[in-house]
């Protein structure tokens, strides 16, 4: 089981994401729904801990840092990263975890080409400077129209894409 944790800045869409891994994925992967925050890949079963603010994050990095596989991070594409993305990032790097996989969400916000470019780099510019360096995968997607078109495989393409990230990145 790959235990990981979902952080970044209120209202990024956090629980929108976990939601969809949760509920997409069994039809992707023909497989059971498994009991709540759970869901599996190609790769196997994951844990998911929908982090409600920094401080449970903390919380939850205190008991069982060195059990998480990785982190993912969820920024919204009409923000960008926030001070509470960094606050999150900070406490993983603290706490020593190293593998972030990154949810660039909200896309269908967003109608700019540019500006969704420009907000990848303010995260790339974000995990380097906090000493993550520069191989955290970011899958780009809208997370609440996977699942409002989650019956079709095109709807459900960027949760796949984001699976397949966590597959690879995490330990
Ligand atoms: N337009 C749009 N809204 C989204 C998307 N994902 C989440 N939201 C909305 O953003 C708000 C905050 O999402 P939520 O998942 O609760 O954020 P959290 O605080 O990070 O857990 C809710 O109203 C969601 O419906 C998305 O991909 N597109
Ligand atoms: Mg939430």
């Amino acid at each position: 089981m790959v235990q990981a944790a979902v952080v970044g800045s209120q209202g990024h869409g956090k629980s929108t994401v976990t939601q969809a891994l949760r509920e997409l994925l069994p039809q992707e992967y023909r497989q059971p729904q498994l009991p709540p925050g759970q869901f599996a890949t190609a790769r196997g079963p994951y844990q998911l801990y929908d982090c409600v603010d920094p401080d449970d994050f903390r919380s939850r990095l205190a008991v069982g840092a060195d059990q998480l596989g990785g982190v993912l991070l969820v920024v919204s594409a009409d923000e960008g990263p926030m001070p509470e993305t960094r606050e999150y990032l900070a406490a993983a790097r603290e706490a020593g975890v190293s593998q972030i996989a990154v949810f660039l969400g909200k896309l269908d916000l967003v109608d700019d080409r540019d500006i969704e470019l420009i907000i990848e780099l303010e995260i790339h510019e974000l995990l380097d400077e906090l000493g993550f360096g520069d191989q955290s995968p970011v899958v780009h997607g809208s997370a609440l129209q996977a699942l409002r078109n989650g019956n079709s495989r095109k709807g459900r393409h960027d949760v796949v894409r984001l699976a397949q990230a966590l597959d690879g990145h995490f330990r």
